[in-house]
């Protein structure tokens, strides 16, 4: 059995030139989330669940769970020296940890602490995303917006935590995609999942379809597509929608299958944020080999971003099932 820690270790070996910044920031990552992971299964028991009265910078009501997440990768991340600046879904701005505290810190991280935050109250998985890339601006001047603006393609990190049945914690370094499961008597994330691939194809599309009529119509009728009986090609599919990006997409993964967010009237840029939320799972899709669009069948990790709250509409999953919704949406509009 590999831990977390010792597989980042044998990992670093295979850099020339590896400093063990990046192995420190994935220790803070680590430390965090298993502090998130307590807290998460005492839901139910302490007064942790629900509404904070609060809302964020994008209007949305924030849960007590949220800002506690936030607040525990926010501090574990500042205190290991290797990042310079953090920007989070629950933060307006972007924080700098280069004043004073890290100022030689070669790191940005960009984050959904607590991403389904909804489904906490009805214990129902949730997740922490995470994006991690180099800083721009050159070393001893402050760090600045273009330092989180980076394309998706830059990413030098990218995972998420799951917290579901077991604690999970999948990430990349541009070398493939492992899986870490937490076991919590230990302490310890253990390697479970080495390598994982996302399956070419699969019958399992995730959507809310409550927003369907609102939906553009080449997703109209690729949704459609997936409810019609078709043997050859294992059709109707299944329907399977959590309601928790990290979940949803973590399930696609393991059996092959396709996640859509589209725009729709109430979220005419899609919901999802571009740079929390859409790279760091496209990262992970396209390091398993499968394929993440937006709604202009573009790359999601070509996207060139302008700010650090931006919405994309997001397409992710199996490669054959991207490319058939790709033909859609050429025709459906
Ligand atoms: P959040 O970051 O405020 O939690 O919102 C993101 C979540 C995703 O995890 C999930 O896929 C999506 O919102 C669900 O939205 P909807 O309820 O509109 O289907
Ligand atoms: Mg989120």
């Amino acid at each position: 059995m590999k831990t977390l820690g010792e597989f980042i270790i044998d990992r670093q070996g295979e850099y020339p030139g590896a400093t063990g910044e990046l192995s420190a920031l994935f220790a803070a990552l680590r430390l965090a989330s298993q502090v998130v992971h307590r807290e998460i299964n005492k839901a139910g028991l302490a007064d942790i669940t629900g509404a904070a009265d609060l809302e964020n910078v994008q209007g949305e009501q924030q849960q007590k769970l949220d800002i506690y997440a936030n607040d525990k990768f926010k501090v574990a991340l500042a205190a290991r020296g290797v990042v310079c600046g953090l920007a989070s879904e629950e933060e307006e701005r972007f924080i700098r940890f280069d004043e004073g505290l890290n100022p030689d810190a070669k790191y940005v991280v960009l984050i959904d602490p607590l991403d389904g935050s909804t489904n906490i109250d009805v214990n129902v998985s949730v997740g922490t995303v995470f994006s991690v890339y180099k800083r721009v601006t050159p070393f001893g001047q402050p760090i600045s917006e273009r330092d989180f603006l980076q394309r998706g393609r830059d990413q030098v990190a990218a995972g998420y935590v799951i917290y579901g049945s077991s604690t999970m914690m999948v990430y990349s370094t541009g070398n493939g995609v492992n899986g870490f499961t937490y076991d919590p008597s230990l302490g310890v994330f253990c390697l479970s999942h080495k390598n994982m691939r996302l399956p070419k194809s699969g019958n399992i599309y995730s959507v809310n379809e409550g927003n369907y009529v609102h939906f553009p119509n080449g997703v109209k009728k690729y949704i459609k597509y997936c409810q019609v009986e078709d043997e050859a090609t294992n059709r109707p599919y299944t329907s399977r929608y959590i309601g928790s990006l990290i979940a949803d997409f973590h399930r696609n993964l393991l059996k092959g299958g396709i996640y859509l967010y589209p725009t729709s009237s109430r979220y005419p840029d899609g919901k999802l944020r571009l740079l929390y939320e859409c790279n760091p799972i496209a990262f992970l899709a396209e390091q398993a080999g499968g394929k993440a669009i937006g709604d202009r069948q573009q790359r999601i990790l070509d996207i060139e971003p302008r700010a650090i709250h931006e919405r994309s509409p997001l397409f992710v999953g199996s490669v054959d099932m991207i490319v058939k919704l790709e033909e859609f949406l050429e025709g459906g509009q």
